[in-house]
């Protein structure tokens, strides 16, 4: 599985019930990473550990369930910008173990892998690259890193442009490419195409092991009825010139995609994916309980043959 942070996440819930998740390999995208205070946040990564180790916020959908933010209210005294981004007391030991690992030396792979068996999670879990990628946007408001645009600014400054900066000098981790090439099918999370999947795409060889695969490349499409569940993706589509709808989608992963999981609500789309190469899968794709994408997750791997 190709996966960004919350909306991967919720899809992940529901795969990890309908397959041994020891036979899943998650590349996982790292170009919202940033600092705070010092520390090495890697959110996306933290997200996906943290829900397969069922310890994530349901509520938030980032962070760990329960946690609280003592810490960042004593850090909000001591420094004036602090607070905006709020990191968990308990989540800032994952932090903590993080920066201390990167600073010896470990490779952020290493260290994911750490993490991963810390929490006690089967799945490998792999960052799209060990080098450092960062997602910049051109807005209205002057060049934003990706937090500061979705957590401070909440995606209101209106986006003209989004790099990958050090994508290009970027290599995928060790087993990314591997997995790519022998998984028994690729999935793309229901993520958003430009802020999480893209920056992954970015890095030289990524793509071309999507391409150059013979098994099936899926995706679930992150929009119901032309709307993102939360985020600005269909502003982003309408932005760089894509239909907002799952042809649009589609477009994003192209030539590489065969399948894409599409609402009910938007089964009219089918007959225009199926002329742009790509088959339609039709499902539920709201995933607010496990239950709701346990059921979705069921039907794209029928629909791949694995179930
Ligand atoms: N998202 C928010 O909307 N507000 C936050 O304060 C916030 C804090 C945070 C802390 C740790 C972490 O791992 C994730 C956090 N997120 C927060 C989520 C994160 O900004 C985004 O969901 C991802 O980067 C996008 O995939």
């Amino acid at each position: 599985m190709l996966a960004g942070g919350v909306g991967a996440a919720k899809f992940l819930r529901g795969l990890i019930q309908s397959t041994d998740p020891a036979s899943l390999t998650i590349v996982v995208n790292t170009a919202d990473d940033d600092r705070f205070f010092g520390l090495a946040v890697s959110p996306d990564l933290d997200t996906i550990i943290y829900t397969l180790a069922g310890m994530a916020s349901r509520r938030r959908g980032w962070g760990l369930a329960g946690d609280r933010f003592r810490c960042l209210e004593a850090l909000g005294l001591l420094y004036d910008d602090a607070g905006w981004f709020r990191l968990g007391d308990r989540d800032l030991a994952t932090h903590i173990y993080r920066t201390d690992r990167l600073a010896a030396g470990a490779s952020l792979s290493a260290v994911t892998a750490e993490l991963g068996a810390a929490f006690g999670v089967a799945a490998r879990v792999l960052p799209m690259t060990d080098h450092p990628v960062r997602t910049v946007l051109d807005t209205d408001d002057g060049h934003l890193s990706f937090q500061r645009y979705l957590v401070e600014r909440r995606t209101r400054p209106s986006v003209r442009g989004i790099r990958y900066r050090g994508a290009s000098a970027a290599r995928p981790a060790p087993g990314v490419v591997r997995a790519i090439r022998d998984a028994d099918a690729v999935i793309i999370a229901p993520s958003n195409p430009f802020l999480s999947i893209g920056p992954m795409l970015a890095v030289p060889g990524i793509r071309s092991a999507l391409s150059a695969r013979r098994r099936p490349v899926a995706a679930v499409s992150p929009l119901v009825r032309g709307r993102a569940v939360t985020g600005p993706l269909a502003r982003l589509l309408r932005r760089f010139g894509h239909p907002v709808s799952s042809v649009g989608i589609a477009r994003c992963y192209r030539p590489f995609l065969d399948l894409l999981v599409i609402d009910r609500r938007d089964g009219r789309d089918a007959f225009a994916l199926e002329r742009e190469g790509c088959r339609a899968v039709l499902a539920d794709t709201i995933f607010s309980t496990p239950r709701r994408a346990a059921r979705t997750a069921r039907a794209l791997l029928a629909a791949l043959e694995l179930a």
